[in-house]
């Protein structure tokens, strides 16, 4: 019998998204091992796994890779569907709430905590920032723009704040979902980079209980290994994603076509492969590197774009 891998995640502390994940593998009391990488690039031991794709963070299981926490969210309510993410019929609004959560609500986020603490940025993260975007960090518009920012801090605090009124405790109802864990990230960064978080719950009183009960959630990683082992399980393993064709594709991608996969927001790096499997909430490539040997790279579709590059060489598109 083919050997279990262990569910590692490549993450670093200060990461939110991290937490989200982190945060996750404690409510479905999924053991997991701990890669830390470096808040900057390079990460040579990690670009071998994802093709090049540097974003935070990612899930690593065997030979096969889960890029974007839309995606590695996915695969862990798949693995461990106790207790579900998804209470009370609440899938697709809980899901979609990342394109809330991870972008706007982020976005002012890290506005309002880079703005706060403009002065103490160190110059080679604004650098790689920079990198990440393809566009400045711009720390000294950040501290102006503080008033607007904390504004519209205010205007998503009072929508979490507006769900958890009439008695539930939780953003869906009488149970944690996924969409509370995808706006407390949010509350998450503000929590540990800024000292005012308090003053802007005041007027927000079951806001700030939900905080501090998710808070109070243990979330620890059992065991941790170096990203050089964390390589090496994925050079000895074989990928298991299994072969999926969608027949619903609107643009006829099947497996065994070679593709790009690209976010469509920052850290726009082309990651090339060929089609394994698809769906509308996914797309998965298989990929050979030198050090890694086969991979199966999996990325979200919201937020992310797909070049044909098979179809390209045909004349296709
Ligand atoms: N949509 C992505 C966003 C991830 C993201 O922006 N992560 C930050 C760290 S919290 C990042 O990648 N920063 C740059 C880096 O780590 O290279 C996701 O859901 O995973």
């Amino acid at each position: 019998m083919s050997p279990d891998y262990p569910v590692i995640l490549h993450h670093f502390p200060q990461s939110p998204f991290s937490e989200k994940i982190r945060l996750i593998l404690a409510l479905k009391n999924v053991t997991w091992t701990s890669v830390l990488i470096s808040r900057i690039m390079p990460r040579p031991d990690l670009m071998p796994l994802t093709g090049g794709y540097r974003r935070t963070p990612v899930l690593q299981i065997g030979a096969d890779i889960y890029c974007d926490t839309q995606c590695i969210v996915r695969e862990l309510e798949r693995r461990y569907p106790q207790p579900t993410l998804f209470p009370s019929g609440y899938y697709g609004l809980a899901a979609a709430t990342a394109m809330w959560t991870d972008r706007p609500f982020f976005q002012n986020t890290v506005n309002l905590i880079f703005g706060s603490v403009a002065d103490n940025v160190p110059q080679e993260f604004i650098d790689d920032r920079e990198k990440l975007r393809g566009a400045k960090f711009d720390v000294a518009a950040m501290r102006e723009a503080i008033p607007q920012m904390r504004d519209q801090f205010r205007a998503h605090l009072q929508w979490i704040e507006a769900q958890l009124r009439n008695g539930h405790s939780w953003m869906c109802g009488d149970r944690a979902s996924l969409c509370d864990v995808n706006a407390y990230m949010n509350i998450w960064y503000v929590r540990t980079n800024l000292p005012d978080l308090d003053k802007m719950l005041f007027e927000f009183p079951a806001t700030r209980s939900w905080e501090a009960r998710i808070r109070a959630m243990e979330h620890k990683p059992c065991k941790e290994i170096s990203p050089a082992s964390a390589l090496e399980i994925a050079a000895n393993a074989a990928p298991r994603t299994t072969v999926l064709a969608d027949p619903y594709d609107p643009n006829h991608r099947k497996p065994g076509d070679q593709v790009e996969v690209m976010p469509d927001d920052y850290g726009k790096i082309k990651v090339s492969g060929e089609i394994v499997s698809l769906s509308s909430q996914h797309i998965a490539i298989r990929r050979h590197d030198p050090r890694a040997g086969e991979v199966v790279v999996h990325f979200p579709r919201a937020g992310f774009l797909v070049f044909d590059q098979s179809r390209q060489a045909e004349g296709v598109a």
